[in-house]
């Protein structure tokens, strides 16, 4: 393809994924009016080659709709599944496990050249279905179920794995971990026990420890620390952290402690994972004008992100797409603007912030 030719219709790599994309259909709900000029040059995914990975969380919905399905795939080079790999969705009965939502994200990961994240195993806010119902299971017998289901999971591919989600506490009272049905039924040494058999599963698959909250300082910063530690130095087979940065924009946003914990966390010889990143606008909203909750978005993103410097990053996925989709905007309404791209598929500050780093690092 000439010169022309490739401003017209954008490179070759593009073309191709444009090509894999067709035949999805548009959802009439869709309201994303995407811009053929955006993807013109070269897309931030092949810009950042080298450089982290940017992946983004879908749901099985999202992934049929043809302007989301284009963004992600000019622009990202991972998806999360947000919902569609848990098992509140995926083990409704002890011997029946449905991944159909998850083979729907996997297959539209493939079609398109994307990795996947495995996002998640153990979250103490989705036990399986049946686990809900009065049924007694003895410790051995929950660690056998837990291997089975794990074992099913060896099947995809995963370029990372949130093997234990939110396990620490969010305040000090009881102990670091957070009680839950996870700690009452599967005993103390639960996370390091859950991350022998990820290891089993998946032998070279980098496995994460994620959490939020841990990006602010306080009780649960240090308890991740003292965690890790525990994990690092038992030889638990641990390969990164998760910062699931769910963050807040703020006009002069400061993240005092956050540098030397980044450091304190990489000494250990983890990789640092960015899993779930978005900024809510609620302690701006006062402003009411969209540029200036941009600008304090992007400040803050800034921000946050120089307390980095020196640390390698190996992936930052993005809570969703667009404000549309976000967990914080519930049932469709407008109100945060926590993600890159606003409700009409057009990039904002906040993806600028996040594309510069193709630049910086
Ligand atoms: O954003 C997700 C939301 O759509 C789901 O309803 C919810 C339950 O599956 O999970 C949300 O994602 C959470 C993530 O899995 C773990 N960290 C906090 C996220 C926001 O609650």
């Amino acid at each position: 393809m000439d010169g022309l030719g490739r401003q017209l219709h954008g490179t070759d790599n593009q073309v191709r994924r444009r090509d894999m994309l067709v035949g999805l259909p548009i959802f009439a709900s869709s309201l994303l009016a995407f811009d053929h000029a955006q993807s013109v040059g070269a897309t931030t995914r092949e810009r950042f080659a080298g450089k982290p990975k940017l992946g983004t969380a879908v749901r099985k919905e999202d992934v049929a709709d043809q302007a989301i399905a284009r963004i992600i795939a000019d622009n990202f080079s991972i998806v999360s599944p947000e919902r569609d790999l848990k098992m509140s969705v995926t083990w409704p009965n002890r011997s029946k496990y449905d991944f159909s939502g998850f083979d729907t994200i996997y297959r539209f990961a493939q079609r398109t050249g994307l990795r996947v994240r495995g996002h998640t195993l153990i979250w103490h806010n989705s036990v399986p279905g049946w686990s809900r119902a009065a049924v007694s299971v003895s410790r051995p017998q929950m660690y056998r179920l837990i291997e089975g289901y794990a074992g099913a999971l060896g099947r995809y591919a995963f370029c990372s794995w949130d093997v234990v989600n939110e396990a620490l506490a969010d305040a000090s009272g009881k102990g670091d971990l957070r009680d839950s049905f996870w700690l009452r039924s599967l005993g103390e040494n639960y996370i390091a026990e859950i991350f022998a058999i990820a290891r089993s599963i998946h032998p070279s698959t980098p496995l994460i420890y994620n959490d939020y909250g841990l990006e602010f300082g306080g009780f649960k910063q240090q308890a991740a620390l003292r965690l890790l530690r525990r994990l690092v130095d038992k030889g638990v087979p641990i390969s990164g952290l998760g910062l699931q940065s769910h963050l807040f924009a703020r006009d002069n946003p400061a993240f005092p402690s956050l540098w030397r914990f980044v450091e304190n966390v990489t000494a250990l010889g983890i990789g640092i994972y960015i899993t779930e990143l978005d900024i809510s606008s609620k302690y701006v909203a006062d402003h009411r004008n969209d540029e200036d909750i941009d600008l304090a978005t992007e400040r803050t993103l800034n921000a946050y992100l120089s307390c980095f410097a020196g640390a390698r990053i190996r992936e930052i996925t993005t809570w969703g797409v667009t404000d549309r989709h976000s967990w914080l905007n519930p049932q469709g309404h407008l109100r945060q603007r926590p993600l890159p791209f606003d409700a009409n598929g057009r990039p904002k500050r906040m993806w600028t912030a996040i594309e510069n780093l193709a630049v910086d690092r």
